[in-house]
């Protein structure tokens, strides 16, 4: 899964960045930058450290997410064509959108527009994304009316259909609202799939706080009332530093700070949620893997996930939930609770599945 972080200048893009993948990015930069920072961080998950002793495997390893670390467009943010180009396209690429607005004071820190305030940063950003799907919009429609001119008769009907879905879009956009959760026939939503749209992917929104609003980090995300946007608020300069931090050091650190659950886990649990992905698990005594699909991904493919060899020669998948597998303590005592369901390739994978592939090659 990739996520994309954009946000104003100076927002706490990269900082931010630095705290998910752990990584070393290059921080205050002068928004100016040719490369994009690009990185991945493990989903911590609490299930998954509770199956470890069920195998005792020489390794753990958590779901990731893929993160890119953008800097602003050249042409800048705030008027229309600010997302284009390349910027754009590493957007469309992305299947979740982190928008980062500062809600930190520190004068030496200077902001774009003079003053802090995270939620009309917050405005211009989603305003930004839906002027860019305003554009292809109307691009395509200007495409689609110059093709209907040489048009035969069998194909006006469905340039017609087209333009009438796209009409419907831009009159959402106009009005400023997202394409996300729109009531789209499954397939008008197919064929807007193919343009891209910003508006359409699912955001977080990332309050970046200074160290001294921490205690009100949840009452601040409440100030947000976006539709279909989930708020996370958490302090980047600090996350940072605690990501470079051993996770006992972290964790003594964060106690100390009350600085409670981590917003970054918090963040990061979002951006798997928006992407609308399931967890499930598997074990052996070499690894236990938290791994993700769509919902609704059924056994086979999903075990296909894990080596493609299980896909095709698929049998059947043992299933138990990761938490009654937990409470058993062990595959053996699952087993003779008769806890372990046997599902055929079409069953669809539920989020906490713990899978065992029986495959046949
Ligand atoms: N006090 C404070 N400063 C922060 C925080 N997060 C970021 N900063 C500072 O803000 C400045 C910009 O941070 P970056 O992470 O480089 O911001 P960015 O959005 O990547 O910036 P550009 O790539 O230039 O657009 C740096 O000086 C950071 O140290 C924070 O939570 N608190
Ligand atoms: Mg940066």
């Amino acid at each position: 899964m990739d996520a994309a972080i954009i946000g104003l200048p100076r927002s706490g893009k990269s900082t931010l960045f630095n705290a998910v993948t752990r990584g070393a990015a290059q921080v205050a930069g002068y928004g100016v930058r040719a490369q994009p920072n690009v990185g991945v961080a493990k989903v911590a998950d609490a299930r998954l450290d509770a199956l470890a002793p069920i195998y005792r495997p020489k390794r753990v390893v958590p779901a990731e997410v893929s993160y890119i670390d953008l800097p602003p467009p050249p042409e800048g943010f705030g008027k229309t064509r600010g997302i284009s180009g390349e910027y754009l396209n590493h957007l469309q690429r992305a299947d979740v959108l982190v928008i980062v607005v500062r809600a930190f004071d520190d004068p030496a820190v200077v902001h774009v527009d003079d003053s802090v305030d995270p939620l009309r940063d917050a405005d211009t950003m989603l305003l930004e994304l839906a002027f860019a799907d305003l554009e292809i919009v109307e691009r395509r429609l200007a495409r689609l009316a110059d093709s209907l001119k040489g048009a035969r008769a069998s194909e006006r009907d469905a340039v017609m259909k087209e333009q009438a879905l796209l009409a419907r879009v831009k009159e959402r956009l106009d009005v400023g609202e997202r394409l996300r959760g729109a009531p789209f026939s499954p397939d008008d939503a197919r064929l807007l799939d193919g343009f891209g749209l910003l508006t359409a992917k699912p955001v977080i929104l990332v309050v970046n706080i200074g160290e001294e609003h921490l205690g009100a980090a949840a009452e601040m995300t409440s100030w947000f009332d976006l539709p279909m946007v989930e708020v996370a608020a958490l302090c980047g300069a600090l996350e940072m530093d605690l990501a470079q931090m051993d996770p006992a050091e972290e964790a003594e650190m964060r106690q100390g700070l009350g600085a409670g659950e981590s917003g970054l886990d918090r963040m990061i649990a979002l951006s798997h949620k928006a992407a609308d992905l399931v967890t499930f698990f598997t074990g052996n005594d070499n690894e236990v893997c938290a791994r993700t699909a769509p919902r609704g991904t059924e056994a086979a493919r999903a075990a296909g996930r894990i080596h493609s060899d299980f896909e095709r020669g698929f049998i059947r998948a043992e299933v138990i939930g990761a938490a009654d597998l937990a409470e058993c303590g062990s595959v053996a005592e699952a087993r003779r609770r008769g806890l372990l369901r046997q599902e055929g390739r079409a069953y669809q994978v539920r989020d906490g599945d713990v899978l065992n592939v029986l495959f046949n090659v």
